[in-house]
């Protein structure tokens, strides 16, 4: 029934848009996180951003299981970065920049507070690689991207390369 949506790839300039916030927690939300979830499977991905299939609302889906069977969605998500943290370095991917991976570091040490499907509020300090995920995720909903942490030279010839490709 979840159909498959369309991933905008950089550098188009809707994945620049800020989100907003979710207040409805209606069909219509649970409808789009089961497509999301469908769109991320099918692209092999571990996590989506709504801003990726130009959706822009604040809402987050994830699988980081082997077996592809533990879906995971955060809507409204916030992290505070928690005294005596390290930057931690992880080769990181986006589905948004396809062929394109860097190392990226970011603090390893969050607490992290969402809303679930139905608007109730969690908190917790995650571990290892939805660490890094949910950042990166978090990222996408401000209009951030994997490429503002690498050299402008970089990014335009990264930027080139997928203009040549996708368009
Ligand atoms: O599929 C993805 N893999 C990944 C690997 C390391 C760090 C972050 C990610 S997220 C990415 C999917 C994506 O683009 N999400 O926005
Ligand atoms: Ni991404």
């Amino acid at each position: 029934m979840a159909k498959k949506l369309k991933i905008l790839i950089f550098p188009d300039p809707r994945l620049r848009k800020v989100a907003e916030k979710v207040t409805k927690f209606d069909k219509s939300l649970q409808i789009l996180a089961n497509d999301m979830l469908e769109t991320m499977y099918d692209a092999n991905g571990i996590g989506l951003a709504a801003t990726q299939v130009n959706k822009h609302i604040r809402l987050i889906v994830m699988d980081l299981s082997e077996e592809r069977n533990q879906p995971k969605i955060f809507v409204n998500p916030s992290f505070k970065i928690l005294k005596g943290h390290k930057m931690y370095e992880f080769e990181e991917g986006c589905l948004s920049i396809p062929g394109f991976n860097e190392t990226i570091a970011r603090p390893d040490k969050i607490e992290l507070k969402w809303q679930d499907i139905n608007g109730k509020v969690h908190t917790d300090t995650p571990e290892g690689l939805l660490t890094v995920c949910i950042q990166h995720e978090i990222d996408h909903l401000e209009g951030k991207l994997m490429v503002d942490y690498i050299s402008a030279l970089k990014r335009d010839r990264v930027r080139n390369k997928l203009l040549k490709e996708y368009n």
